[in-house]
């Protein structure tokens, strides 16, 4: 089983699109072991995006995540980290294939609605910056035995 930290963005809470992005996670199987409302501080997105604080378009993008609260969710499934991102389809709307979340949502490349661990390292390192242990909860849901064989 993989884990991935998720991120509802601003402009996906503000266009009232939470449920319909959650029900897609859902109704592939995912397990939600972690959820909450709240805002990322300025400190906060400079950690998520270290890779990117020293790049140009950096002061958009921490304007953009600080601009409202985000749904930070941590989800677990069979090779979720790859699954999920698939879900979402390409970084820009633009070019995410149609039927994924940004392909069916999204015309930006900032305001691509989602954010997704791209590795195991960094869905370690994420879920870290954003959760606590003790607000992870491990626990399995009836309809596993309906979602997938028990040797998967
Ligand atoms: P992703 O892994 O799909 O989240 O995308 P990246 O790590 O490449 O980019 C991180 C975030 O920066 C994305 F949400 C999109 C945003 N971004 C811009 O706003 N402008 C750019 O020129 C490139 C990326």
């Amino acid at each position: 089983m993989e884990r991935s930290l998720i991120l509802l963005k601003p402009d996906c809470v503000q266009r009232r699109l939470i449920g319909r992005i959650i029900s897609r996670f859902e109704d592939k199987g995912l397990n939600i072991v972690g959820m909450k409302l709240m805002q990322v501080t300025p400190d906060l997105a400079k950690q998520h995006y270290a890779e990117h604080v020293a790049k140009p378009f950096y002061p958009g993008l921490e304007a953009f995540i600080t601009a409202s609260p985000v749904v930070a969710l941590v989800l677990e499934g069979l090779e979720a980290i790859r699954v999920i991102r698939d879900i979402l389809g390409a970084t820009s709307g633009l070019k995410a294939a149609a039927g994924t979340i940004r392909g069916d949502f999204s015309s930006s490349r900032q305001m691509n609605l989602v954010h997704a661990s791209d590795g195991p390292e960094a869905a370690a390192r994420e879920i870290g910056l954003y959760f606590t242990e003790s607000e992870l909860c491990d626990c399995t849901l009836s309809l596993t035995p309906w979602l997938r064989a028990d040797d998967e």
